[in-house]
């Protein structure tokens, strides 16, 4: 009923389920890398990039907000859903303008710009706000195990999903917005076509090392080695986004360290956060290693979900120190970047030992292809789910009673 509410104070948008009706019977186009650079390179065309652009991204938007309808009727009726989509179908009807706009009027090339810088300001607070609906619809329903499935399937189909959008914003926008020089000569839009995986190794790691000495007053070392199977003795480089292998790996390196310190209190010297990069013909991999005392294999799980980790934020000003690690997203959204190019990201931890954290990337650009969600059935299905039973037992605390009673289920 909100919805209808919503959509009837803007006649403009009256016409909007009509447009998701449309646009959502597209699948979404997965661009390669090659793709990504072919838009970036020389005979770089703003009005092919236009043409696609004013095509691809109400597809995604209507894919997208299809699967939000979806939602369970108590978490898309609370006002933190309600406005994010909202934010969707404003952003879905501004880019519909431009479908009868002329592609060689450099005005309208120009405008574009401008409302894709417009759109993506608009959702910079999306994760967030989302969060926020998660937190008011756990209040009312906690531990509520099939709908924990239900969120977890969603939001990592939603935030790859935007992901990918702001990807496809960055580019059009770092590359054909006049008015700004590249500041990195060598990047086309976000992509470095060498990206020196060591130098982000680096970066991310002294990010996070100052983070851990304002907190702890320590921080353990890194000892980084690289493994290149295909050049020997060669610095690894990959076609790739700097900033979401930063993402990645500073989220790693701030885990890592809270481990490393936590289960060291008492000790004088810290061991080191080991890292280790290597190139083969197909991946290319980054193991970071501490020695932390590592999660019980139960809980990994856990670190992914978004329920679980889903806490209510300190409150600015609260005089809390922000903690290294703990709050918020960071496992889960480090895991989609991985996933966005068709690589992952795994944990596999040794309680009483540590934990190594292995990001997996592909080597080579040609399989670097933007990985989508698509809504169709079997999407559909997901969220039509009965509240059945699971179809494996619960294992029981109790002590076995073999006194005689059979109970039936
Ligand atoms: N041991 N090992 C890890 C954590 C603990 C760990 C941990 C207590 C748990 C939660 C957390 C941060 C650290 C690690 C590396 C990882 C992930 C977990 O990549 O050593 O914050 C959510």
């Amino acid at each position: 009923m909100k919805f209808v509410r919503f959509i009837m104070k803007n006649a403009a948008l009256a016409s909007a389920p009509k447009h998701i009706e449309h646009f959502s019977k597209f699948s979404p186009s997965p661009l390669s890398m090659k793709q990504f650079l072919d838009f970036g390179s020389i005979n770089a065309c703003e009005k092919t990039s236009f043409v696609f652009l004013r095509q691809e991204l109400p597809v995604r938007l209507s894919n997208i907000l299809k699967e939000i309808n979806l939602l369970p009727d108590r978490l898309l009726a609370t006002p933190s859903v309600q406005t994010v989509q909202s934010w969707y179908i404003q952003s879905l009807m501004e880019i519909l303008e431009f479908l009868d706009k002329n592609p060689d009027d450099h005005r309208v090339l120009g405008e574009f710009v401008d409302a894709l810088v417009t759109i993506r300001n608009r959702h910079n607070d999306v994760v967030p706000t989302m969060a926020q609906g998660v937190i008011q619809y756990k209040e009312v329903f906690p531990q509520d195990v099939g709908t924990n499935q239900n969120i977890q399937y969603f939001l990592d189909r939603f935030y790859i999903s935007r992901i990918s959008i702001r990807m496809l914003i960055n580019q059009h926008t770092l590359i054909f917005d006049g008015t700004t020089n590249p500041v990195h000569p060598n990047t086309i839009g976000s992509i470095d076509p060498q990206c020196q995986v060591a130098d982000v190794v680096q970066d991310a790691f002294h990010s996070a090392k100052s983070l851990c000495d304002q907190y702890y007053l320590r921080s353990p070392d890194l000892v980084l080695q690289e493994i290149n199977h295909k050049k020997r003795n060669h610095p690894i480089s990959i076609v790739y986004v700097p900033s979401h292998l930063y993402h990645m790996l500073f989220e790693l390196f701030k885990n890592a360290m809270r481990a490393t310190i936590e289960t060291h209190e008492k000790r004088k010297e810290l061991p080191p956060v080991q890292v280790l990069v290597s190139l083969g013909g197909e991946d290319m991999s980054i193991k970071v290693s501490d020695t932390g005392g590592g999660v019980p294999f139960r809980r990994i799980e856990n670190l992914f979900s978004y329920m679980y980790s889903t806490a209510p934020a300190p409150q600015v000003g609260d005089g809390a120190r922000p903690p290294l690690a703990g709050f918020g997203y960071g496992l889960p959204i480090s895991r989609l970047y991985a996933k966005y190019f068709q690589g992952d990201l795994q944990l596999y931890s040794m309680e009483g030992y540590g934990t190594d954290a292995v990001i997996y990337l592909k080597a080579l650009s040609t399989d670097s292809i933007e990985r989508l969600p698509v809504y169709n059935k079997t999407a559909l299905r997901h969220y039509l789910v009965s509240h059945e039973a699971d179809d494996w037992c619960v294992p029981s605390r109790e002590p076995l009673d073999l006194s005689g009673f059979k109970v039936a289920k």
